[in-house]
């Protein structure tokens, strides 16, 4: 699937169901595309950081929100359980933490990292140090 995000337009080419375009957002989220629902599809998602707010439109569920994050937090979704599902998560420049709310494992921080880093999240297997992505 390929995904261009304009303002709060959402335009999809994919890849069996050919072009769609959804209406989800606004001008300042940030777009975080990813199958947080586990079915293999990705899902229109956005980042709003005035809020902390995470607005997701699940393949299986429908609308969710989910409140994680603070304004100056970085969004770094990942499956970072390996449980199949994109786990919400934030990397905070002011302390190098990454908080995650796994969809399994629960809530986890981890210092990794300082202000000025550019965070770049990946899955992990359980397995350590093993690429899942
Ligand atoms: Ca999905
Ligand atoms: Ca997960």
């Amino acid at each position: 699937m390929q995904t261009k995000y304009k303002l709060n337009l959402w335009y999809m080419l994919r890849s069996r169901d050919g072009f769609s375009a959804v209406q989800f957002g606004n001008s300042l989220d940030r777009p975080v595309p990813a199958d947080y629902d586990g079915n293999g599809r990705a899902d229109v998602a956005v980042y709003r950081p005035s809020e902390g707010n995470w607005y997701q439109l699940r393949s299986t569920e429908g609308f969710a929100v989910v409140q994680f994050g603070i304004t100056s937090d970085i969004p770094v979704a990942a499956d970072y359980d390996g449980d199949g599902k994109t786990d919400i998560a934030v990397f905070r420049p002011s302390d190098g933490n990454w908080y995650q709310l796994r969809s399994t494992l629960g809530f986890n921080a981890v210092q990794f990292g300082a202000s000025r880093d550019i965070p770049i999240p990946i899955g992990y297997d359980p397995c350590f140090g093993c690429w899942v992505d």
